[in-house]
């Protein structure tokens, strides 16, 4: 198949998934266009069978100078030309989706280009309520061949703002051969004696993260026990969460450690995630810890509830319940035995539920769905 892939070109969840579906794609032998504005980290160094094609700024002396949203479409009806797409997949509905509407008539072939469209997050929970965009949303989800959700979650939030009803769950999906757990001794789930145990926390730092409540409940933590916390990631809440760190008096013990690649390296090494997010459709960070063998605490919130068992693979607590989230990571970190249990249980649960070999091939069958529904469309 010719699979042309729109995303994001940030560090952030849609646009790793985007890029490690393309991974898996081109690993079976598909050929495999990714389309974005800039490279998606991830996708460096370039997988075999994955082709880049970054979507340049056009700055014309003319009033506006440039639309990023007619750019996009012109690159992807260019390589959906050259490359023969069989269809095309957006990740995030707006504006990707619209681009590829647009694309679809620029390239003007019948049957048409198929388009299918994965919701993402924010695309449904923000634009879907926001009135400058709602109606927008709705007209690129409308418009998508076929739309799938990352959780049942989002696809029910979905389905109520957006009006579309036929919307497929494909969760999320990890490489357990890639986030493995440490080799930390002969068990590998076994929990570091030597060394203070590492809270770890990683996203984009936006207010949805409230990576503030992060340092509060590490600063609870380490009243009772020597601890350090991870802040991997970069954002605009950055600089409040390190001046938050300062004034709590606990800086000495945070790491403030950026955007880092080679995430898979350092999870293992972590003891407990924090995800304390106001809203998260899917959660990507929990799954990759659980996958690392590594206990969660989240919110119960969104679609963390299908990622994160309660009691199983760490703990779920309700948003902004900083008392309890330092109770829950205490409860773990304290008690070797639980940390083992979860460790292992989200381990197990990556492997039984997320794996990626499991849950590429429903792209598959999604793609030929869409391509069929465009050549029904066609014979009308
Ligand atoms: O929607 C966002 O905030 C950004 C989005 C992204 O593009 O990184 O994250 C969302 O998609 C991820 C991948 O599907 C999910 O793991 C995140 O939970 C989700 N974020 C939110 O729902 C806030």
């Amino acid at each position: 198949m010719n699979v042309g892939i729109v995303c994001h070109g940030t560090v952030g969840g849609s646009s790793t998934v985007a890029a490690e579906l393309a991974r898996h794609l081109g690993r079976a032998g598909h050929a495999v266009h990714v389309i974005a504005r800039p490279q998606p980290a991830r996708l460096d160094p370039r997988p075999p069978n994955v082709h880049f094609h970054a979507v340049p700024t056009v700055d014309l002396p003319v009033p506006g100078g440039s639309w990023p949203t007619l750019e996009l479409a012109s690159v992807i009806a260019r390589v959906a030309t050259e490359h023969r797409l069989d269809l095309v997949h957006v990740h995030y509905a707006v504006p990707h989706a619209l681009s590829a509407r647009i694309a679809q008539d620029l390239v003007g072939r019948s049957p048409g280009l198929p388009i299918v469209t994965t919701l993402h997050g924010t695309d449904v929970t923000t634009l879907g309520i926001d009135p400058a965009y709602q109606a927008i949303t709705r007209l690129a989800v409308a418009q998508s061949t076929v739309v799938t959700a990352v959780s049942q979650s989002l696809a029910a939030t979905a389905t109520r703002l957006l009006h579309r009803s036929d919307i497929r769950v494909l969760p999320n999906f990890i490489d357990t051969e890639q986030f493995r757990p440490a080799n930390r001794s002969a068990d590998p789930h076994r929990p570091r004696t030597d060394t203070p145990p590492v809270l770890v926390h990683v996203s984009n730092f936006r207010p949805v993260k409230r990576v503030a409540d992060c340092l509060h409940i590490f600063a609870g933590v380490i009243r009772r026990m020597p601890a350090r916390m991870w802040m991997i990631g970069d954002g605009p809440d950055r600089q409040a969460a390190q001046a938050l760190a300062r004034s709590l008096g606990i800086s000495d013990f945070v790491d403030f450690l950026g955007n880092r690649s080679g995430i898979e390296d350092l999870l293992p090494e972590a003891d407990l995630l924090l995800l304390p997010s106001a809203d998260e459709s899917f959660g990507m960070a929990a799954l990759e810890a659980m996958s690392c063998a590594v206990p969660v605490v989240a919110s119960r919130v969104g679609g963390l509830p299908e990622v994160v068992v309660d009691g199983v693979s760490g703990r779920l607590l309700p948003v902004g319940d900083i008392a309890g989230m330092t109770a829950a990571a205490l409860g773990i970190l304290e008690d070797r035995s639980v940390a083992q249990r979860m460790g292992r249980a989200g381990r197990r649960i990556a492997q039984q539920c997320f794996e990626a070999s499991a849950i590429v091939p429903h792209y598959l069958q999604v793609y030929a769905a869409a391509m069929d529904a465009v050549k029904r469309e066609g014979n009308r």
